[in-house]
This record gives structure tokens, C-alpha cells and sequence, in this order.
């Protein structure tokens, strides 16, 4: 039995916020486990739906919606209110919202992170570019130091003891940064590791790790 939702995209660091959204909201959805880099994104059906052959790609009836940070707000944003999570309250919560949403984004995911996976660990495709490898990396650092403080503030997430869409977004950037060998700072991961001890992370990693549709 589905809410009329279907995702698309597995074994992807981008779909898993998704994934996890889905699970936070308690929501069933069908699954489309297409993955990048095989082809599967290349199809007419798929292009259809996201032109930018990329993942996660969300439907909602006849609502399709692309790019990870925009379909996990929508979530939260349509269906909040089937989770324990926090929804911003007012205009300033939903700015520092945004302000951390923004920063995992830009500052760390498009600006750092992307160019590192695309130019350390698939040369094959984007080619070699250790000097900007290496300058994004220490970029990525920086910032990740700079918010560290705030970060040790949390308590446990970002607007207290509930999970929001920003700390979906935050978190599983922290984790690029282990994984593309960056490492965050001790608090960032501390807070991490506490969202991703969440029943729902877990179920929802699970599945995108999972290549079964259903
Ligand atoms: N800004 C997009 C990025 C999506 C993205 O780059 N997805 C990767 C997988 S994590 C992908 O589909 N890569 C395939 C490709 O670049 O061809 C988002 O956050 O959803």
C-alpha cells in the first residue's frame, strides 16, 4: 500500500535524504532503486520525469519534483504532520532554517563536496584535478570548523529535542565530508551519529542500499 509516492534513485548519498524523510513522515511509497552511472537515468521514461537525468527524482500524484533539498522541505512542508519532527514557526526559525539548509548546500555540498567525489573519485569521467581537489577540501574544512561551536550547541538537533528538514540536510552532508575523506569536526560528528542512530535513518538507509522495487 503506497501514499500515491513514488521515489526513484538508490545507493545514492542524495536519494538517502529522501528515503529518510519518507520513513521520519511515516509515509509508504513505491520504489524505483535507479541508480546513477548505469544508464538507468538515461531512459526516455525517466528523462520524462527528471530531464536533468540525475536522482532522487519524487512523484506525489501528479506533483514530480527534483533535487534533493527541495523534496525533502516538500515532505516535511506537505506531510509534517505525520511525524514527531519540528516544523519552523515563525519567519525567524524558518530563516535559520534555511540558513543551515543553504549552508550543507552550497557551502559545503555544490561548492566542496561534488567537485571532490567528481574530480578524486571518478577521474575516469570528469578528469583530474588535484589542485582544486585539494583547495575544496580545505575549503570544505573551514567551514565545517567555523560552524563546529554552534554545532556543539544542539540540543540535540538544530531547533531541540525534534528532527527538521534542515537537519536532514545538514547531517548527511557531514557524512559526504567522512566519506569523501574531509573530516568533520568532532561535534558535527557527534551530531551526525546521533541523527543517524534514528529508527527511521536506519530503515531508510536500508532501502536505498536495497536494488528491490517495490
Ligand atoms: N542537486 C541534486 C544533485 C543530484 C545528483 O547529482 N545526483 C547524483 C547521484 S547522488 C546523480 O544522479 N548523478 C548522476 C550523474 O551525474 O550522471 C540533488 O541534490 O538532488
Amino acid at each position: 500500500m503506497s501514499d500515491g509516492i513514488v521515489l526513484w534513485g538508490a545507493i545514492s548519498l542524495r536519494a538517502l535524504r529522501v528515503h529518510w524523510a519518507l520513513h521520519e513522515l511515516n509515509l509508504s511509497y513505491e520504489y524505483r532503486p535507479i541508480q546513477s552511472r548505469t544508464g538507468e537515468t538515461l531512459t526516455v521514461e525517466y528523462t520524462g520525469h527528471n530531464p536533468k537525468q540525475k536522482i532522487p527524482c519524487l512523484q506525489d500524484g501528479d506533483f514530480t519534483l527534483t533535487e534533493s533539498p527541495a523534496i525533502v522541505n516538500y515532505l516535511f512542508n506537505a506531510y509534517g504532520s505525520r511525524g514527531d519532527v519540528h516544523m519552523p514557526r515563525d519567519p525567524e526559525e524558518q530563516a535559520r532554517a534555511d540558513e543551515w539548509s543553504y549552508f550543507a548546500m552550497m557551502e559545503l555540498d555544490a561548492h566542496s563536496l561534488y567537485l571532490i567525489r567528481r574530480h578524486k573519485f571518478l577521474p575516469e569521467i570528469y578528469g583530474e584535478a588535484p589542485v582544486a581537489v585539494a583547495s575544496a577540501a580545505e575549503y570544505c574544512k573551514k567551514q565545517m570548523d567555523a560552524v563546529a561551536p554552534d554545532v556543539a550547541k544542539f540540543a540535540p538537533f538544530i531547533f531541540g529535542e525534534k528532527l527538521s528538514a534542515a537537519d536532514i540536510l545538514l547531517s548527511t552532508t557531514f557524512n559526504f565530508a567522512e566519506r569523501y575523506e574531509v573530516e568533520p569536526p568532532e561535534p558535527c560528528r557527534t551530531y551526525r551519529d546521533r541523527a543517524f542512530a534514528r529508527p527511521a535513518f536506519l530503515t531508510a538507509n536500508a532501502r536505498n542500499e536495497d536494488l528491490n522495487a517495490s
